[in-house]
C-alpha cells in the first residue's frame, strides 16, 4: 500500500482508494469494483463527504429494521470486503444478521477469498459458497443461499446492482442499501436507501446500536413507520444542489447571508424619515394657510 500521510487534506478518501486496489490485488474486488469506487468518490464530493441528516435518518431506520428482522442477512460483494470487513462482521454480530458473500461478477476462487476474508475478522459463519441460481435473473447473477438471502424477510445489500435489487425487492424483502448515487437504480428501487459513503454508514450504524437496542419493538416500528424512502432521496439531491451553490459563490466571491443594515445606515435612514416627515407637515400646512 502506498504510505499516505495523516495530514493529507485527501487521506480517508486516498486510503479507501489504497484498500479497493488491494482488494483487487488480493483477488477479493473486481476491477469494475475501481470504476464503482471512483463513481462513489465523485458523488461524495457532491455531498460535501459527511454523512447528511437524512442519511443518518436511512441509518436509523435501517439498524431498526437489521433488529426488527427474523431472519436479517448482510449480503458483502467485493468493494464491501476490501473496505469495511471488520465492521461488516461487526454490524452482523450486534444485529444477528447472516453473512452472505453475493458477487455481481461472481467467481467461485472470489467468493472463497472474501468468506476467508471475513473470518479473519471472527466471523463465524459465512455463507455464499453454496449458492443456487434462486432469483428472477439470468445465470450467474442469480445465485443466493437457500438459507442465505433467498430466505431473508431484511436484506442488507450494499453497493448492489439495480437488477438484483429490483429481484430482491420482489421477492417481498425489505431491501436496505448503501448508495452514494441517490439517481442509481439501486437507490431508487431499495426501500431504505443510504445516501452515505459505506465506510461512514456502517460505522455510524455500528455506534447507533447499543442506544436502539434499548428501544421496544414498538419503539423500533415507529422509527420505521415515520421513515419515508423518496424523501431521503430527495434531501439527498437537495444537499448536492446547496452544496454546490455554496461551492459555486466561493469561487465568485458572492455572500449570499443576506446583510442587514449597519447602525450608521439605520441612522441615517431614521434621519431621512424624520425630514420626510416634516416636509410633509409643513406642505399640509402650507396647504391650509
Ligand atoms: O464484487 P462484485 O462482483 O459484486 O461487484 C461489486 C460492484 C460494486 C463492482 C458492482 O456491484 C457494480 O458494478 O456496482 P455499480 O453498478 O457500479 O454500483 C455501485 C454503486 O455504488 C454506484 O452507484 C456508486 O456510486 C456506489 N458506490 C461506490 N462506492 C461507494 C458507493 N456508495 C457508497 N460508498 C462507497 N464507498
Amino acid at each position: 500500500m502506498t504510505e499516505i500521510p495523516k495530514n493529507h487534506p485527501r487521506y480517508e478518501s486516498l486510503i479507501a482508494r489504497e484498500k479497493i486496489v488491494s482488494g483487487v490485488n488480493r483477488g477479493l474486488t473486481s476491477q469494475q469494483g475501481l470504476t464503482a469506487q471512483g463513481r462513489g468518490e465523485a458523488f461524495d464530493y457532491l455531498i460535501g463527504e459527511k454523512t447528511i441528516a437524512s442519511a443518518e435518518h436511512a441509518e436509523t431506520a435501517a439498524a431498526c429494521l437489521l433488529l426488527l428482522a427474523e431472519n436479517p442477512v448482510i449480503s458483502v460483494n467485493g468493494n464491501a470486503a476490501a473496505l469495511v470487513p471488520k465492521e461488516l462482521v461487526e454490524l452482523a454480530e450486534l444485529t444477528g444478521s447472516k453473512l452472505e458473500v453475493n458477487l455481481f461478477h461472481r467467481t467461485p476462487e472470489r467468493v472463497k477469498k472474501i468468506v476467508d476474508e471475513l473470518k479473519k475478522y471472527d466471523a463465524s459463519c459465512v455463507l455464499g459458497e453454496n449458492a443456487e441460481p434462486l432469483l428472477n435473473l439470468d445465470h450467474e447473477r442469480a445465485k443466493v443461499e437457500r438459507d442465505g438471502i433467498f430466505a431473508a424477510d431484511v436484506v442488507f445489500v450494499p453497493l448492489e446492482d439495480g437488477d438484483r435489487c429490483k429481484a430482491l425487492t420482489e421477492m417481498e424483502k425489505l431491501v436496505i442499501t448503501v448508495d452514494l448515487n441517490p439517481l442509481s437504480r439501486t437507490a431508487q428501487t431499495a426501500h431504505v436507501s443510504i445516501v452515505d459513503n459505506l465506510t461512514r454508514a456502517i460505522s455510524n450504524m455500528i455506534q447507533m446500536i447499543p442506544e436502539l437496542v434499548l428501544l421496544s419493538k414498538n419503539e423500533l416500528w415507529e422509527v420505521i413507520e415515520q421513515y419515508d424512502n423518496k424523501m431521503v432521496l430527495a434531501d439527498a439531491l437537495e444537499e448536492m444542489k446547496e452544496h454546490l451553490t455554496e461551492k459555486q459563490n466561493e469561487l465568485l466571491g458572492i455572500d449570499p447571508t443576506p446583510k442587514g443594515p449597519t447602525p450608521e445606515e439605520v441612522e441615517e435612514m431614521e434621519k431621512r424619515a424624520e425630514i420626510r416627515k416634516r416636509v410633509l407637515m409643513r406642505g399640509a400646512d402650507l396647504m391650509m394657510e
